[in-house]
Parts: structure tokens; C-alpha cells; sequence
């Protein structure tokens, strides 16, 4: 038998009392605090209905995920053998985890109606300065369920998108800390860094930032020039990370290397 299951609007999802998305005030702090920082993260963004929601359904959708293990560099490249081990060309990171895709997840799922939802992205745009989001063209990489297992982490690296959107809905038992070191890189002027990068791998240089998230927090976040990392998962409850990802030009598909790499299939 089928459980009823209301669908949640925006104002059944979002605390809209704290976080007045449509407000201009609000959205100019936010794009304020990502400027200056890199990071903007609302804590206890999602309602109590919301997250247990979302926490239910990741939890029913775990079986479907694809796990995948990653050696690259931080910067996404493949490592570069002939240098010295000390480089950070050719320092080997190890990136595990396992995702959900968006063909995968309910039509009436919380996690669609926010994605979809023009006050969110309307907001999204006044903080990232952009025009308008959008969806990807292909079935899988819009909205991403991410599951970290025992074990199972990030390694330091850079994204290659401007910025990203992700909704935690479970915090490990311990581990899987989220860390970060901001202006690493200048991307923009092709100056990668590779000295600074190279100490920090060694354990050197300034220590990290750590951001403290909790279980319903909403965190945007700029990590083309921040190095950033998520510590290995310690014990038996999985850190499970909602990623909303959109694009600023329309009908682009996240790249066939990608999808396969990252979700094992191409639709
Ligand atoms: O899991 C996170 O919080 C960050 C994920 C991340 O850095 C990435 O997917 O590139
Ligand atoms: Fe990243």
C-alpha cells in the first residue's frame, strides 16, 4: 500500500521567518558574507518536517547510490608521476563517496520543490551575481543525494564550477569535517600555486578553517580558488549531503566523462 504523502510547499520547507529569501536586506548580507568570505551557510535553514523528510528519503534512496573511488590531484587532474612527490602536480588525492541521481529521487520529493522554487532561485542569483540558474539538460546532475561511508572522504582539492549549493541532512558519528583555506589559487589569472598548495599537503602553512554544520544547515559556497576538504567518515552513521547543482547557461549537460566517473551511466 502507498503512504499519503502531502507535498511540501516552499514556507513548509524553508524557515522563511529566519531566512526571508525575498528580502533585499537579507539577500545583500548573504551576498556581503559570500564576497568577503567565500562561504555563506544558514544554520537550521531546512524546517524540522523538512529535514526529517529529506533524512527519510536519502536513508530509503541509500540502496540505489553509486560508489565511486577517485585518485586525482587537487587539482582534478591526473597526477604527474615524473615530479617530485612533494608536488602538488603529482600529490595523489582519494576522493569516495557515493551519490543518488536526480531521475532517482521523487518527483514530490522537498528536495525538487526547493531546486525548482523561483524565491530560492531568485535568491541564489542576487547572492552569486548572477541572472538566472538552470537546470542540467541531462537526468542525473542536478540534484545529488551524496552518501559518505566509513572510511570514506574528500581529499583536498578545488572545484572546477564557480560555486556550489548543498543541504546536510546527516552528520557522522564523528569525522567527515568540512575544511577549507581560502584565496589558494587564482583561477582567474592562471596562477595555480602550486608552492603554497604543495606545503599545506605536507602538513604545512596556515591551518584550515573548519565550518561547523549541522544537520539542516544550507551552505553556498565559492571553491574554484578555495582548497577545501572533507575529512575521512569515523563510525557507522554516514554523512549524507544534498547538492543542488545549476548552471548559468541553459541546456548544458554535465560531461559524459563525468556522469560516468561520477554515477557509473549517462542517463
Ligand atoms: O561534501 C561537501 O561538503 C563538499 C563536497 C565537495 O567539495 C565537492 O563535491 O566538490
Ligand atoms: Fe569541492
Amino acid at each position: 500500500m502507498s503512504q499519503y504523502r502531502p507535498t511540501l510547499g516552499l514556507q513548509a520547507i524553508v524557515d522563511l521567518d529566519r531566512f526571508p529569501l525575498d528580502n533585499k536586506a537579507f539577500q545583500e548580507e548573504s551576498r556581503q558574507t559570500l564576497d568577503r568570505d567565500g562561504v555563506v551557510q544558514l544554520s537550521r535553514f531546512l524546517t524540522g518536517t523538512a529535514l526529517a523528510a529529506l533524512n527519510k528519503e536519502a536513508l530509503s534512496l541509500h540502496p540505489l547510490a553509486y560508489f565511486t573511488q577517485q585518485h586525482h590531484t587537487v587539482y582534478l587532474d591526473q597526477p604527474q608521476q615524473q615530479l617530485p612527490p612533494s608536488d602538488a602536480r603529482s600529490w595523489k588525492i582519494t576522493s569516495t563517496k557515493g551519490a543518488v541521481t536526480t531521475d532517482q529521487i521523487p518527483s514530490d520529493s522537498p528536495l525538487k520543490t526547493l531546486y525548482n522554487s523561483g524565491q530560492f532561485q531568485s535568491y541564489l542569483c542576487s547572492v552569486l551575481g548572477e541572472k538566472a540558474l538552470y537546470p542540467y539538460a541531462d537526468p542525473l546532475s542536478s540534484i545529488n543525494i551524496n552518501y559518505y561511508q566509513a572510511g570514506q572522504e574528500l581529499g583536498w582539492h578545488f572545484d572546477h564550477s564557480s560555486f556550489s549549493i548543498t543541504l546536510l541532512t546527516q552528520t557522522p558519528t564523528a569525522g567527515g569535517h568540512f575544511q577549507y583555506l581560502t584565496s589558494m589559487r587564482n583561477s582567474a589569472k592562471g596562477d595555480q600555486n602550486y608552492s603554497g598548495v604543495s606545503e599545506i599537503l605536507a602538513g604545512g602553512g596556515d591551518s584550515p578553517g573548519m565550518l561547523p554544520q549541522q544537520p539542516g544547515d544550507l551552505v553556498v559556497f565559492r571553491g574554484r580558488d578555495t582548497l577545501h576538504r572533507v575529512t575521512p567518515i569515523v563510525g557507522q552513521r554516514m554523512r549524507i549531503l544534498n547538492v543542488l547543482a545549476y548552471n548559468v547557461e541553459p541546456n548544458q549537460s554535465l560531461s559524459e566523462h563525468a556522469r560516468m566517473t561520477f554515477f557509473g551511466r549517462l542517463g
